[in-house]
């Protein structure tokens, strides 16, 4: 008897002690709603008893999503969750859609927010003191509960709330570059989360966090599957799928898109062409959108990768881009329906250099779209790679609405395992002057419709979800699509901010954590320039799998495949010539951002070709010295963030911090082999000894140009 009771207290015990560390694998993202210290948790109590819904808002399904993520957060962070009241008493939350009741007082203010806006507010209402969160729809409801979550978390006071906040971008979007076999496209965090095969049989609950996670930074859009799309997507199964995705979204303020494939028609009809021009196909295509929207009232649209990398598209009949996106425009806009466009295009048979490509087949275009089409753009001109400057068709496209495209999946910055904290390149990107001197100019301005009053306005995200518990591979990766959807909402927020807001509620709001954890977090992406392309340099990596480093790759099929396409170094020097002696691509931004653009050390090998010797005044050394030390720079950096990391273990869940330090000692043997390979490649070339200090490479080139990753995932 003794024995069973002493097996069942080592039980409890066991229990207890790994409880809540199991419990932190991850899953529960930055809404972990933990018990706050014991004073903020009284004090966040008394002004949190009940939650009353106005009469206009019951029956709202997003307003009832609201209220009960009231009741999981503040309970979470209280012990203590607040019930749910038929009469207002003191110290309710009131929830409110458009000046009724509560909000009267606030009526001039709710007509400012437009649909999705909110306003949190502590205030009196028939003699109580309560907090009022009030909107123009269920969704703006949902965005003002979470609000107020994140205020209660990082710091903010309960009893004098006065948060009011607008999105400035209409449609803040996913793209998932999810295969219907659930392999996901450069995906690093394991299989779709879309399980098509069950689907719509069975729903995941999965998919209602992830439309939790989404709500809570404002993202209201998903596109469900790859760009490289499979026609089967439109056919009646797929779209019943694509169905029951949307009805879990949609309290969630989401809306479903699809990404279509061009030659679809031809795939699963009789036709024998895809021609935007020929009725037959336009009526194909009014047939699918029909049954899509029968199916799906409020579907957003379909994005289309046309006449890019192989992918059918108008091209193939002599048409343009805006007869293939227009053809699909008329079809959905009795629907409300939108066609993301994507201007992510070059040629295989065009000896221009790439990263012209896109400006010189769309500019021409501007003017020529359809209302309801909009032009994604990916942030730069070439794909994704650690930097970039800003896409020229951003800004020289004035009558054409843009969405910007960013990749929040790390394809081309150590995927699944390096921290590079994502947020400082989306903001440096959204900083961008395209017209340096003239007012509202920047990459924001263009995006978010002020610089040319525009309405339609867009930025989507490549996804990095996939199956994985912790969503994103890891959890400095979840950071990397929370910044998304907070810069999404308001472009001109500052990354910094948001790591903190992230940190504080990921792990703990205790200073000594949040505080080298931002740090880190900030730097954390001018590191991953520094030792894989630094001063400009680009596409250096591996073929297909996009990895580890392969700058010397020059036999594949098409020249701009190759990483020496971009880099353009021999002996004498490195760099691709794009000024006036060269291709010229500076010559599609307007004058003066081209004058900075040239300037900028961070652009030098992208803009220009430089010999190895020439001193680089901002480095203050000559370009090789300057090169190596950047690599070092890279290597040690990540080196200080291990150590960084390892001083941070007692204050954090063990599961979550060793899962952080193995990955950081994965990332530092990498940094090692990019900066290594690297070096020995450029010195195979140039025949230069390294600068003092400066360690020779582990290996010799052979061993590195050796190595081969097959099976590496994403493919
Ligand atoms: C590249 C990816 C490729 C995508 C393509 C795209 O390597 O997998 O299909 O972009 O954006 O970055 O269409």
């Amino acid at each position: 008897m003794r024995a069973i009771r002493n097996v069942l207290l080592i039980c409890l015990v066991w229990v207890s002690a790994t409880g809540p560390a199991l419990a932190e694998d991850g899953y529960d993202l930055w809404l972990r709603y933990r018990p706050l210290p014991v004073g903020q948790a009284t004090a966040l109590a008394a002004h949190a008893r009940l939650v009353f819904i106005e009469a206009q808002a019951a029956g709202d399904a997003s307003v009832a999503v609201a209220a009960a993520e009231l009741e999981r957060g503040l309970g979470g962070l209280t012990r203590h969750p607040p019930v749910r009241g038929s009469v207002v008493a003191d110290n309710a939350i009131v929830l409110a859609i458009g000046p009724v009741g509560a909000a009267r007082s606030f009526t001039a203010q709710l007509v400012g927010l437009g649909r999705e806006g909110y306003l949190v507010r502590s205030t009196e209402w028939r003699g109580q003191h309560i907090t009022l969160i009030a909107a123009n729809s269920g969704a703006g409801v949902l965005y003002g509960a979470f609000a107020l979550l994140r205020h209660v978390q990082t710091g903010g006071t309960p009893g004098t709330i006065a948060l009011a906040s607008t999105p400035k971008i209409m449609l803040r979007v996913l793209d998932h570059w999810d295969n219907l076999d659930g392999h996901v496209e450069r995906g690093y965090a394991g299989n779709s989360i879309w399980n098509w095969w069950i689907l719509p049989g069975h729903v995941d609950v999965r998919i209602t966090d992830y439309a939790r996670a989404n709500a809570s930074i404002g993202i209201n859009g998903a596109v469900l599957n790859n760009v490289n799309a499979k026609a089967d997507s439109l056919t009646d199964p797929y779209i019943a799928k694509a169905a029951a995705v949307a009805d879990l979204l949609r309290p969630y303020g989401m809306r479903v898109y699809l990404s279509a494939r061009f030659s679809a028609p031809i795939e699963l009809s009789v036709l024998k062409t895809a021609d935007p021009l020929d009725p037959a196909v336009a009526a194909w295509w009014r047939d699918r959108t029909e049954a899509i929207y029968r199916a799906i009232p409020d579907f957003g649209g379909f994005l289309v990768k046309a006449s890019s990398e192989g992918q059918p598209g108008p091209g193939d009949y002599g048409r343009t881009h805006a007869d293939g996106a227009n053809m699909l425009a008329a079809i959905l806009a009795p629907h409300h329906g939108i066609v993301i466009w994507r201007a992510f295009v070059y040629a295989a048979d065009n000896r221009e250099d790439r990263v012209k490509q896109a400006y010189d087949e769309f500019k021409p275009l501007d003017s020529t779209f359809a209302p309801n089409v909009i032009l994604q753009v990916k942030n730069g001109p070439l794909d994704f790679q650690p930097r970039e400057p800003f896409h020229p068709l951003i800004g020289a496209m004035p009558k054409t609405p843009l969405m910007l495209e960013l990749q929040i999946t790390k394809e081309y910055l150590g995927q699944a395992t390096h921290l590079v904290y994502l947020g400082p390149l989306f903001e440096e990107v959204l900083r961008g002057d395209t017209y340096p001197g003239e007012p509202h100019a920047t990459v924001a301005a263009v995006i978010d419709g002020s610089r040319d009053e525009r309405a339609l306005t867009g930025i989507a995200g490549v996804s990095n979800i996939g199956a994985d518990r912790d969503w994103a591979g890891s959890t400095f990766n979840q950071a990397n699509w929370y910044a998304f959807g907070r810069l999404a909402w308001d472009p001109y927020a500052s990354s910094r901010a948001i790591a903190k807001e992230w940190a504080t509620m990921t792990f703990t709001p205790d200073p000594a954590f949040v505080e080298p954890t931002v740090a880190m977090m900030v730097r954390s992406r001018e590191t991953v320039v520094d030792y894989m392309t630094p001063l400009g340099l680009a596409h250096a990596m591996g073929t297909g799998h996009h990895y580890g480093p392969a700058p010397w790759v020059s036999d594949l099929a098409r020249p701009e495949w190759n990483p020496i396409y971009y880099h353009r170094a021999d002996a004498r020097g490195i760099g691709f010539d794009r000024t006036v002696s060269g291709s010229n691509a500076l010559a599609q931004y307007a004058p003066a951002a081209a004058e900075v653009l040239a300037a900028d050390s961070h652009y030098l090998l992208w803009f220009h070709h430089v010999r190895w010797s020439d001193w680089v005044p901002g480095e203050q050394a000559p370009l090789w010295t300057a090169l190596v030390r950047h690599y070092d720079r890279g290597v040690a950096e990540v080196a200080s963030m291990r150590s960084t990391w390892a001083r941070l273990a007692p204050f954090i869940d063990r599961e979550r911090f060793d899962k952080t330090a193995d990955y950081l000692t994965i990332q530092q043997a990498e940094a090692q082999w990019w900066r290594d390979a690297s070096i020995a490649y450029f010195q195979s070339l140039n025949g230069l000894p390294l600068p003092p200090g400066s360690n020779p490479p582990l290996h010799p080139l052979p061993w590195y140009q050796a190595l081969r990753f097959p099976d590496a995932p994403g493919q």
